[in-house]
C-alpha cells in the first residue's frame, strides 16, 4: 500500500468529557479524513486520550477511584461520544496502553544515549493546569502567564536539550511555509524560537502515575513528552510498517498547544530521533463563550451530543440529522486566525437561515417541483452551461480550501452553491415555464436536480447523514469520490416523493400543541350544499410574509395547471420556509377578495388552534395538484 494520508488530533486530557471546543478539532480531522478519502487517498485518522497528567490523578482521587479505573471509564465515554458525533477515526490511542508506554521508553532511551537527554537539578514553577514549567521571571503576579496557580518544584530531573535544535528548527520552518499554519501562528512560533529555546525538563518525581523512566523508576516521563510521542507510538514506530504513515500529513490542534509543544518540543524530539517532521501543524483559534475560551476549567462547557439532543425534536425528530446540524455549525464556525464566539442564538439562527433555508429548503423545492412538473422523473434536458460552470468552479474552490485546511472558507463555498440553487429557481421560475408549456422547463429542472446532486457530494465530508438523505431523495447511491460529484442525474431517472429534511426551529413549537376545545356542530347542510364548495389539492410553490400584516402569508399555489395567489392567516405558526413545497387543500371556487391591497384567489384549509392560531390541513400522502377533495 502507498503512503497513507495521516491525520491526528491532540490526545485529550481525561479530566473532562469532550465539549464543543474539543469537538471542533476532532471534527476538523474527521472532515479532512472523509474529504481525502473522496480524493482517492487512504486516510488514517488517529485520536485518543492523554491520561498521565497530574490533574487526571487528582480528578480520579476526587472521584474516589484509582487513576486507571477512572481513565478507563472516561476513555470509553470519549469513544462513545465521538461515535455519536459520527466521527470515523481509524485508531484511538490511550497513553496508558502498553504499545504507547514501550515506545515512550524507547524514545527516551535513544535520546539519552545520543546525549540529547541529561540529568540535572530542576528548580522552578509548575503549572498543574497546563502541565508547564515556568521560570520565576515568566510568572505574572505570582501566577502562570495563563493566570493559573503554580507550585514550586525542586527535583533532580532529566532535561531534553531543546536549545540544541533551535537553528535546525528555524531553518525547517523557514524552508517549509506549510509546516505551521495559519501564517499568524507560524510568525508566533518563529518569534518564540528566536527569543531562545531553553532545555526543558522531561521527567517528574514518580508518585505512581506515569511512564517510568527506563533504568530509573524514581521518575516518570513528563506528561507532554509522553503525550507527543502518541503520534508515532500509535503507528508502531520503530517496528513494522510505520513508514506507510509517517510523516503525518496534518496534525490538527488548537492554538493553545502549538507554540510551546507541537511546534517546538515535538519537532525537536523528532529531529533528535532523526525522523522526518509532520507536513503541517495546524493551530486553529478558539471557540469562545461569554468572551472566554470554552473549557472545563472555566466551567462554560456545552456537550456536543446534548446540544444535538436538545434540538433533535424541533429539527424534525432525527437524532443523526441533529448531530449533523452540530457538525454543520462547528464546521461553519471553524476559527481560522482569530477566535469565534458560540451562542445558542447564533446556533439557531445559522441553522434556520443556512441549513434550513439555503440548503434543505432549496433541495426540497427542487424535489417537490420534480414531482409536480416532471412526474418525479429527471426530464430530458441539458444542464444550463452558465450554472454548471459557476457550480463547478465553486466545487473546485471548496476542494482547494479543504486541501489547505480552510474549512471555514470551504463552508462559504458550500453556502454559495445553495445560493446558486435558490437563485436559479427564482430566476428561471419553473412554474411559469410549466404554465406556459415552455420546453426550457426540461433544461431548468435537470439543472436543478444536478445542483442538488452536487450539494450532496460537497456536503458529504461535513454532514454525512444529511448527504445520505439527499441521495435517497434522488434515489441515487452516495457520491463516493470528489471526481464523481454531480454524476448520476440522467434523463428518465425517477426520484423519491418530496419530503423536507430539516425543519425550522420554532421556539413556540411545543407550547402551541395544546389540547383543542371542540365546538358543537350547528346549522346542518345538505350534501348538495357541500358539493358547491370545490376543494382541490394544491402545492405551495413559494411563500412570503406580507409587510405590515404579521399574521398573513402570501402563498403562490399551483392547482392543476393553474397558479393562484392566496393570502392565509398562518404567519404566526408557519414561516414561509416551512410551507414551501407542502401540499395543502384550497377552496378553489371562492370569490376572489382583496386583503391589504393584495388579491386572494381562494382559501386554504386549516384547523383552529385553541390559541387562535392555525393548523394546516394537508393530504396524508402526495396527490397530483388539482385533485378534488370531498
Ligand atoms: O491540551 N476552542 O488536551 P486538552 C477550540 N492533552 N478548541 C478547543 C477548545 C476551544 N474552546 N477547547 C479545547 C491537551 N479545544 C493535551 C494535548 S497532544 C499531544 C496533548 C481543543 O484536553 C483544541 O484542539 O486540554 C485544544 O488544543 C485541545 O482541545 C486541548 O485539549
Amino acid at each position: 500500500m502507498g503512503k497513507r494520508y495521516y491525520i491526528t488530533t491532540p490526545i485529550y486530557y481525561v479530566n473532562a468529557l469532550p465539549h464543543i471546543g474539543t469537538t471542533l478539532t476532532t471534527l476538523a480531522s474527521d472532515i479532512t479524513a472523509r474529504f481525502q478519502r473522496m480524493r482517492g487517498k487512504t486516510p488514517h485518522f488517529l485520536t485518543g486520550t492523554d491520561e498521565h497528567a497530574t490533574k487526571v490523578a487528582e480528578a480520579a482521587a476526587a472521584a474516589g477511584k484509582t487513576p486507571i479505573a477512572f481513565t478507563d471509564e472516561i476513555a470509553d465515554q470519549f469513544k462513545a461520544i465521538w461515535r455519536g458525533m459520527n466521527i470515523q477515526y481509524d485508531d484511538f490511542i490511550r497513553t496508558t496502553e502498553e504499545r504507547h508506554r514501550a515506545v515512550v521508553q524507547e524514545v527516551f532511551r535513544r535520546l539519552r544515549e545520543k546525549g540529547h537527554i541529561y540529568l540535572d537539578k530542576y528548580e522552578g514553577w509548575w503549572d498543574v493546569t497546563t502541565e508547564t514549567f515556568y521560570k520565576e521571571s515568566e510568572l505574572v503576579e505570582g501566577k502562570s502567564p495563563d493566570g493559573n496557580e503554580v507550585r514550586w518544584v525542586e527535583e533532580e530531573n532529566y532535561f531534553f536539550r531543546l536549545s540544541a535544535f533551535q537553528n535546525q528548527l528555524l531553518e525547517h520552518i523557514e524552508a517549509h511555509p506549510d509546516f505551521i499554519l495559519p501564517e499568524v501562528r507560524r510568525n508566533e512560533v518563529i518569534a518564540f524560537i528566536k527569543q531562545g529555546l531553553r532545555d526543558t525538563c522531561v521527567t517528574r518525581k514518580n508518585t505512581g502515575w506515569g511512564i517510568p523512566v527506563p533504568d530509573d523508576d524514581s521518575k516518570v516521563v513528563y506528561v507532554w513528552f509522553d503525550a507527543l510521542i502518541n503520534y508515532i507510538s500509535a503507528i508502531g514506530w520503530p517496528e513494522g510498517n510505520w513508514e506507510e504513515f509517517w510523516p503525518a500529513d496534518v496534525e490538527w490542534m488548537g492554538k493553545d498547544i502549538l507554540v510551546r509543544f507541537h511546534a517546538t518540543l515535538w519537532p525537536a524530539i523528532l529531529l533528535g530521533l532523526e525522523l522526518p517532521l509532520p507536513k503541517t501543524l495546524y493551530g486553529h483559534g478558539w471557540l469562545l463563550m461569554g468572551g472566554e475560551k470554552i473549557s472545563k476549567s472555566k466551567g462554560n462547557v456545552i456537550a456536543p451530543l446534548d446540544l444535538a439532543s436538545q434540538y433533535a425534536n424541533s429539527m424534525g425528530g432525527c437524532k443523526d440529522l441533529a448531530v449533523d446540524a452540530v457538525r454543520y455549525y462547528c464546521a461553519r464556525m471553524m476559527p481560522y486566525e482569530t477566535d469565534t464566539t458560540f451562542t445558542l442564538e447564533d446556533f439557531e439562527l445559522r441553522y434556520n437561515t443556512e441549513l434550513v433555508n439555503d440548503l434543505s429548503n432549496g433541495i426540497h423545492r427542487v424535489v417537490s417541483m420534480l414531482g409536480s412538473f416532471c412526474d418525479r422523473r429527471i426530464p430530458d434536458g441539458e444542464v444550463i452551461e452558465s450554472v454548471k460552470s459557476a457550480a463547478e468552479s465553486l466545487v473546485s474552490a471548496i476542494a482547494e480550501d479543504l486541501e489547505r485546511f480552510r474549512i471555514d472558507k470551504a463552508m462559504d463555498g458550500v453556502l454559495r452553491l445553495g445560493t446558486v440553487l435558490n437563485e436559479t429557481i427564482d430566476r428561471e421560475k419553473p412554474w411559469d415555464l410549466r404554465k406556459n408549456g415552455d420546453a426550457r422547463l426540461a433544461d431548468v429542472m435537470i439543472t436543478l436536480a444536478w445542483l442538488v446532486r452536487v450539494l450532496e457530494g460537497v456536503l458529504r465530508p461535513i454532514t454525512p447523514v444529511f448527504a445520505d438523505d439527499i441521495a435517497s431523495l434522488l434515489r441515487l447511491a452516495a457520491t463516493e469520490s470528489w471526481e464523481g460529484i454531480g454524476h448520476g442525474i440522467a434523463p428518465g431517472h425517477e426520484v423519491s416523493a418530496a419530503k423536507p429534511i430539516y425543519l425550522r426551529i420554532e421556539k413556540q413549537q411545543s407550547e402551541t400543541q395544546v389540547k383543542e376545545k371542540t365546538e358543537p356542530v350547528v346549522n346542518e347542510i345538505t350534501i348538495e350544499d357541500f358539493m358547491k364548495v370545490q376543494l382541490r389539492v394544491a402545492r405551495v410553490l413559494d411563500a412570503h410574509r406580507v409587510e405590515g400584516a404579521d399574521k398573513l402569508l402570501k402563498l403562490d399555489l399551483i392547482v392543476g395547471d393553474e397558479r393562484r395567489q392566496v393570502l392565509a392567516g398562518i404567519a404566526q405558526q408557519y414561516a414561509p420556509e416551512d410551507i414551501i413545497g407542502k401540499q395543502v387543500v384550497v377552496v378553489a371556487n371562492l370569490k376572489p377578495r382583496r386583503l391589504r391591497g393584495l388579491e386572494s384567489q381562494g382559501m386554504i384549509l386549516a384547523a383552529d388552534a385553541s390559541d387562535g392560531g392555525a393548523i394546516l390541513v394537508v393530504p396524508d400522502r402526495e396527490a397530483p395538484e388539482g385533485t378534488s377533495v370531498h
